[in-house]
């Protein structure tokens, strides 16, 4: 398949904030798939109001609420249908820095095999348990790959090559949320595929929606104690081919 990038923007309760990523993405010319996550009926229309006004925008309207990485996955699919080899997935929060699109979509096109993804630099205004929530999530990550190749595994400004990334979600739980990013690159690591990572920069603006929630920390614990095991049953493997291959 020829190299053929698209971005998937995953949206809810951020229709205030996507415009400016929109229009960002599109002095790239990519083609854009959006995915409204059952977002409410008044900010449905905005968004199809939003995308009316720009070429090659897909809007995939989810009725209800299925989270973020359902969300990703159904941007993903489509991609699929649509022939794109590499999905570049953006959130709609505006917290990526939209400066670093070159920089990932060089590194994307110059490592067509690759996973490219971001590795945060925080600003002053990001939360204490947000930063300490991440250090732990990436202690766990080191310890499910047994080894520390994977700078950051949370952030979702990302580029996948769409075959192998449906590869990993097809191992993955039917309807992932927040514990998409951290799933869908383990499994990927698993996989063999080469990981690259670029410095960027995530804003926390002041008045900034975050749908994350204090359940989402025990959902994605959860999801790390079921890694662990999923890596401890193929250790043996896996130390095969470390040491061997
Ligand atoms: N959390 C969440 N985000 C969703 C959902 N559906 C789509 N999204 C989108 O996924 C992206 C990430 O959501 P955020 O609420 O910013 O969560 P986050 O960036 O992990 O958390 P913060 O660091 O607190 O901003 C945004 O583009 C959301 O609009 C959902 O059901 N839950
Ligand atoms: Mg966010």
């Amino acid at each position: 398949m020829n190299y053929r990038i698209c971005a998937v923007i995953p949206c809810y309760r951020h229709v205030k904030t996507i415009e400016k990523i929109i229009s960002g993405l599109k002095r790239h010319h990519l083609t854009l798939i959006i995915v409204d996550d059952g977002n409410s009926d008044h900010d449905k229309e905005t968004l199809l109001a939003i995308a009316n006004r720009y070429q090659d925008i897909y809007l995939i309207h989810h009725r209800v609420n299925l989270g973020k990485g359902t969300a990703v996955i159904s941007g993903m699919r489509k991609a699929l249908d649509l022939n794109f080899s590499h999905v570049l997935q953006i959130d709609a929060d505006g917290q990526h820095d939209l400066n670093d699109l070159k920089t990932i979509l060089n590194l994307s096109r110059e490592n067509p095999e690759a996973l490219i993804s971001g590795a945060p630099l925080y600003d002053i205004n990001a939360p204490r348990s947000r930063i300490i929530g991440r250090q732990i999530t990436n202690f766990f990550v080191h310890v499910e790959c047994l080894s520390r190749t994977i700078a950051d595994a949370m952030i979702g400004y990302r580029v996948y090559p769409v075959q192998s990334a449906l590869k990993a979600i097809a191992k993955m739980p039917k309807k992932p949320n927040m514990t998409f990013d951290i799933e869908i690159m383990v499994r990927m690591y698993w996989q063999r595929v080469k990981i690259l990572f670029f410095k960027t920069k995530i804003a926390y603006p002041e008045n900034g929606y975050s749908n994350f929630k204090a359940q989402d920390n025990l959902k994605i614990s959860l999801m790390h104690t079921k890694l662990c095991i999923t890596m401890l049953l193929s250790l043996p493997q896996i130390l095969y081919r470390k040491f061997f291959s």
